[in-house]
Protein backbone atom coordinates (compact mmCIF):
# COMPACT_ATOMS: atom_id res chain seq x y z
CA UNK A 1 0.00 0.00 0.00
CA UNK A 2 1.46 3.44 -0.83
CA UNK A 3 1.91 5.88 1.29
CA UNK A 4 -0.22 8.82 1.85
CA UNK A 5 0.18 12.61 1.05
CA UNK A 6 -0.58 13.64 4.60
CA UNK A 7 1.88 10.99 6.00
CA UNK A 8 4.32 11.63 3.51
CA UNK A 9 4.50 15.49 4.29
CA UNK A 10 4.59 14.71 7.92
CA UNK A 11 7.48 12.40 7.61
CA UNK A 12 9.56 15.10 5.42
CA UNK A 13 8.52 17.48 8.21
CA UNK A 14 9.87 14.94 11.03
CA UNK A 15 13.30 14.73 9.03
CA UNK A 16 13.68 18.60 8.83
CA UNK A 17 12.95 18.63 12.81
CA UNK A 18 15.72 15.79 13.75
CA UNK A 19 18.13 17.75 11.22
CA UNK A 20 17.53 21.18 13.40
CA UNK A 21 17.64 18.69 16.52
CA UNK A 22 21.43 17.83 14.81
CA UNK A 23 21.98 21.11 14.67
CA UNK A 24 21.46 22.14 17.98
CA UNK A 25 23.30 19.72 19.51
CA UNK A 26 26.13 20.16 17.27
CA UNK A 27 26.35 23.92 17.96
CA UNK A 28 26.35 22.81 21.81
CA UNK A 29 29.30 19.92 21.27
CA UNK A 30 30.99 23.81 20.02
CA UNK A 31 30.12 25.80 23.13
CA UNK A 32 31.31 22.72 25.23
CA UNK A 33 34.58 22.45 23.31
CA UNK A 34 35.29 26.55 23.74
CA UNK A 35 35.10 25.57 27.02
CA UNK A 36 37.25 22.69 27.04
CA UNK A 37 34.70 20.77 28.45
CA UNK A 38 36.05 17.76 26.32
CA UNK A 39 33.53 15.01 27.74
CA UNK A 40 30.33 17.10 27.35
CA UNK A 41 31.34 17.90 23.98
CA UNK A 42 31.84 14.34 22.94
CA UNK A 43 28.23 13.66 24.77
CA UNK A 44 26.82 16.64 22.17
CA UNK A 45 28.78 15.07 19.17
CA UNK A 46 26.86 11.63 19.57
CA UNK A 47 23.72 13.29 20.11
CA UNK A 48 24.29 15.07 17.00
CA UNK A 49 25.22 11.65 15.23
CA UNK A 50 21.97 10.07 16.73
CA UNK A 51 19.50 12.30 15.55
CA UNK A 52 21.52 12.34 11.75
CA UNK A 53 20.58 8.49 12.74
CA UNK A 54 17.27 9.66 13.27
CA UNK A 55 16.38 11.66 9.75
CA UNK A 56 18.14 9.21 8.26
CA UNK A 57 15.59 6.30 9.49
CA UNK A 58 12.75 8.55 8.67
CA UNK A 59 14.57 9.16 4.99
CA UNK A 60 15.30 6.10 4.33
CA UNK A 61 11.82 4.68 5.96
CA UNK A 62 9.92 6.85 3.45
CA UNK A 63 12.35 5.97 0.07
CA UNK A 64 11.04 2.22 1.16
CA UNK A 65 7.48 3.28 0.99
CA UNK A 66 7.55 5.01 -2.59
CA UNK A 67 7.82 8.73 -1.40
CA UNK A 68 9.94 11.71 -2.27
CA UNK A 69 12.41 13.34 0.04
CA UNK A 70 11.43 16.99 0.24
CA UNK A 71 14.51 18.60 2.33
CA UNK A 72 13.80 22.20 3.77
CA UNK A 73 15.57 24.86 5.34
CA UNK A 74 17.85 24.31 8.31
CA UNK A 75 17.64 27.30 10.84
CA UNK A 76 20.66 28.96 12.89
CA UNK A 77 20.90 27.63 16.78
CA UNK A 78 21.58 29.02 19.04
CA UNK A 79 25.16 29.25 19.80
CA UNK A 80 25.72 30.80 23.38
CA UNK A 81 24.45 29.65 26.81
CA UNK A 82 24.82 31.48 30.36
CA UNK A 83 25.31 27.84 32.24
CA UNK A 84 25.86 24.46 31.90
CA UNK A 85 22.23 23.62 33.29
CA UNK A 86 20.90 25.92 30.44
CA UNK A 87 22.35 24.23 27.68
CA UNK A 88 20.21 20.55 29.04
CA UNK A 89 17.30 22.80 30.21
CA UNK A 90 17.24 23.79 26.34
CA UNK A 91 17.85 20.41 25.21
CA UNK A 92 15.41 18.67 27.52
CA UNK A 93 12.57 21.10 26.46
CA UNK A 94 13.51 20.22 22.82
CA UNK A 95 13.99 16.85 23.34
CA UNK A 96 10.01 17.07 24.95
CA UNK A 97 8.99 19.07 21.89
CA UNK A 98 10.34 16.28 20.01
CA UNK A 99 8.57 13.94 21.73
CA UNK A 100 5.20 16.03 20.90
CA UNK A 101 6.22 15.66 17.40
CA UNK A 102 6.46 12.06 17.35
CA UNK A 103 3.16 11.15 19.28
CA UNK A 104 1.38 13.43 16.73
CA UNK A 105 2.64 11.26 13.94
CA UNK A 106 1.45 8.26 15.68
CA UNK A 107 -1.84 9.82 15.99
CA UNK A 108 -1.86 10.61 12.15
CA UNK A 109 -0.88 6.90 11.11
CA UNK A 110 -3.26 5.85 13.12
CA UNK A 111 -6.39 8.06 11.77
CA UNK A 112 -4.72 7.05 8.16
CA UNK A 113 -4.51 3.27 9.36
CA UNK A 114 -1.21 3.42 7.51
CA UNK A 115 -0.27 0.30 10.48
CA UNK A 116 3.63 -0.12 8.68
CA UNK A 117 4.39 3.68 9.66
CA UNK A 118 2.24 3.26 13.09
CA UNK A 119 5.02 0.14 13.37
CA UNK A 120 7.64 2.10 12.36
CA UNK A 121 6.67 5.10 14.48
CA UNK A 122 6.99 2.69 17.51
CA UNK A 123 11.07 2.56 18.01
CA UNK A 124 10.68 6.46 18.15
CA UNK A 125 8.12 6.95 20.62
CA UNK A 126 10.94 4.07 22.65
CA UNK A 127 13.65 6.00 21.48
CA UNK A 128 12.18 9.46 23.06
CA UNK A 129 11.63 8.23 26.49
CA UNK A 130 14.83 7.06 27.17
CA UNK A 131 16.48 10.47 24.87
CA UNK A 132 14.70 12.44 28.05
CA UNK A 133 15.35 10.24 30.62
CA UNK A 134 19.23 10.48 29.89
CA UNK A 135 18.83 14.12 29.75
CA UNK A 136 17.03 14.62 32.81
CA UNK A 137 19.84 12.78 34.65
CA UNK A 138 22.80 14.74 33.69
CA UNK A 139 20.74 17.88 34.21
CA UNK A 140 19.82 16.55 37.98
CA UNK A 141 23.79 15.79 38.57
CA UNK A 142 24.73 19.57 37.32
CA UNK A 143 22.20 21.06 39.38
CA UNK A 144 23.60 18.97 42.22
CA UNK A 145 26.96 20.34 41.31
CA UNK A 146 26.83 24.01 41.45
CA UNK A 147 29.78 25.52 41.15
CA UNK A 148 32.12 22.52 42.77
CA UNK A 149 34.53 22.30 39.61
CA UNK A 150 36.32 19.02 40.47
CA UNK A 151 32.95 17.55 40.26
CA UNK A 152 32.04 19.21 37.18
CA UNK A 153 35.47 17.49 36.06
CA UNK A 154 34.51 13.98 37.46
CA UNK A 155 31.28 14.48 35.27
CA UNK A 156 33.22 15.61 31.80
CA UNK A 157 34.87 12.71 32.79
CA UNK A 158 31.96 10.34 32.84
CA UNK A 159 30.43 12.23 29.53
CA UNK A 160 33.61 11.36 27.75
CA UNK A 161 32.72 7.82 27.60
CA UNK A 162 29.44 7.80 25.51
CA UNK A 163 30.04 6.16 22.34
CA UNK A 164 27.67 5.74 19.02
CA UNK A 165 25.87 2.67 18.98
CA UNK A 166 27.29 0.14 16.68
CA UNK A 167 24.01 0.02 14.55
CA UNK A 168 24.45 3.70 13.82
CA UNK A 169 26.67 3.65 10.58
CA UNK A 170 24.49 0.57 8.98
CA UNK A 171 21.05 2.66 10.03
CA UNK A 172 22.08 5.79 8.28
CA UNK A 173 23.06 3.80 5.19
CA UNK A 174 20.07 1.85 5.17
CA UNK A 175 21.66 -1.35 5.27
CA UNK A 176 20.56 -4.64 6.84
CA UNK A 177 21.59 -4.80 10.68
CA UNK A 178 21.00 -8.78 11.32
FE1 LIG B 1 16.60 13.48 20.17
O1 LIG B 1 15.23 12.96 19.11
FE2 LIG B 1 15.50 12.37 17.50
O2 LIG B 1 13.90 11.49 17.42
Amino acid sequence: MSIEKEMKDAINDQINFEMESAYLYLSMAAFFEDEELPGFANWMKCQYMEETMHAMKLFNFLIERGGQIKLKTISAPEGNWDSYSEVFEETLKHEEFITSKINKLVTLSRKLEDYASESFLMWYVDEQVEEEDSVKKILTKLNRIESNANALYQLDSELSSRALSPLAVPTIMGQPTE
